[in-house]
């Protein structure tokens, strides 16, 4: 029997009978992959969510990307190097996983340049000690690794594939962070307090990554049921709250937070209150660095026309080269 499912965006109906199949075959835990039938909203989504993420790991090079010219030593500078590096390979993994679902590169890049796109949220903060690339290190990859953890088994194949590599890299990235902190936490009291102000400045900014209270995500209930999305962006935030309060008290350093408790009922901390004034004035773009960030991305993205151009006449002389020689 055929019957009416729901109404996609260019108000077309979508068969029930496709709708049920889909969510069975995600029921069974099986991946859904670029060229299998999907709802328009789940595409939809994804594109949002997968762009949003890719967008995340670029513009997430700039705050650290700050310290690559005065990182303390030769050291410090490779290993930092290296790191933006890898976000950058980050945000290509993801941009390429987001163009199996239909949408151009070209197309993602103009959201993000036009204000059209979020990014995450953190990225709009400044970094002004190097301790900020400890705190940024310990906190920011540690709360990305607590998301993209459960990511990996994403139902969309092509995005859990792409985050295998990517968590291990972050988790090589929250060490050298965690490491940064415990030289300085066990350096001099001026180094100490240099890294504790990196915490206190890190603290909050890290926990609104996760993302809206779950009473206010507008996503989170349809992104669980289609199991884009494994754990609810509240449950997220306590594991890393749980997981990272024992690392602030081996570092000696205090969260920044007076009503951070043990509670023995629950088995996890209670914590207070996020600023959630200040989480939406940071994505709707008026964060201390949001328009420097976008400024940054949009010089870059200029500078790099002349690259663009090259690779497209490359490419086009290297098909006619292939087609020739076919011949
Ligand atoms: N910032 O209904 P929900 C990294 C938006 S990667 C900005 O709960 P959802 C690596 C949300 O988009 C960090 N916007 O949404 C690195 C939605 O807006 P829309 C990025 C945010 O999607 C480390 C609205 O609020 N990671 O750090 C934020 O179900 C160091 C309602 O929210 C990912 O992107 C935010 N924090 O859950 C790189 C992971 N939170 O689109 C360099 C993948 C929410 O309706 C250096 N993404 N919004 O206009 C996710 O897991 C999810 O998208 C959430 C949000 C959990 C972020």
């Amino acid at each position: 029997m055929y019957s009416q499912g729901l109404t996609d965006a260019k108000g077309q109906t979508e068969p029930a009978d496709l709708l049920a199949a889909f969510q069975a075959k995600i029921d069974r835990e099986e991946k859904i992959e670029p060229r299998d039938w999907m709802p328009m909203a789940y595409r939809k989504t994804l594109i949002r969510q997968m762009s949003q993420h890719a967008h995340s790991e670029i513009v997430g090079q700039l705050p650290e990307g700050n310290w690559i010219t005065r990182a303390p030593s030769l050291k410090r500078k490779m290993i930092l190097l290296a790191k933006v590096q890898d976000e950058a390979g980050h945000g290509l993994y993801i941009y390429s996983a987001t163009e199996t679902l239909g949408v151009s590169r070209d197309q993602l890049t103009e959201e993000l340049l036009t204000g059209k796109a979020k990014y995450s949220s953190i990225f709009n903060y400044p970094t002004p000690s190097w301790a900020d690339m400890g705190a940024i290190g310990w906190l920011v990859d540690g709360a990305a690794i607590m998301n993209q953890v459960p990511l990996c088994r994403t139902s969309y194949g092509p995005y859990a594939r792409s985050m295998v590599r990517i968590c291990k890299e972050e988790s090589f990235h929250q060490r050298q962070g965690y490491e940064i902190m415990t030289v300085l936490a066990r350096g001099t009291a001026a180094q100490k307090e240099m890294a504790q102000r990196a915490l206190n400045r890190t603290w909050w900014p890290a926990l609104m990554m996760f993302g809206p209270s779950d009473k206010d995500s507008k996503h989170s209930e349809q992104s669980m049921k289609w199991k884009i999305k494994r754990f609810s962006n509240d449950e997220l935030r306590q594991k890393f709250i749980d997981a990272t309060v024992p690392q602030a008290e081996h570092l000696g350093l205090t969260i920044p937070d007076p009503e951070l408790n043990w509670n023995e009922e629950t088995g996890h901390y209670d914590h207070g209150e996020i600023n959630w004034n200040e989480f939406i004035e940071v994505i709707h773009g008026n964060g201390p660095c949001n328009k420097e960030r976008i400024q940054a991305r949009i010089d870059a993205h200029d500078e790099g026309e002349w690259v663009r151009a090259a690779a497209e006449v490359y490419q086009q002389r290297h098909s006619n080269t292939s087609k020739s020689e076919a011949a």
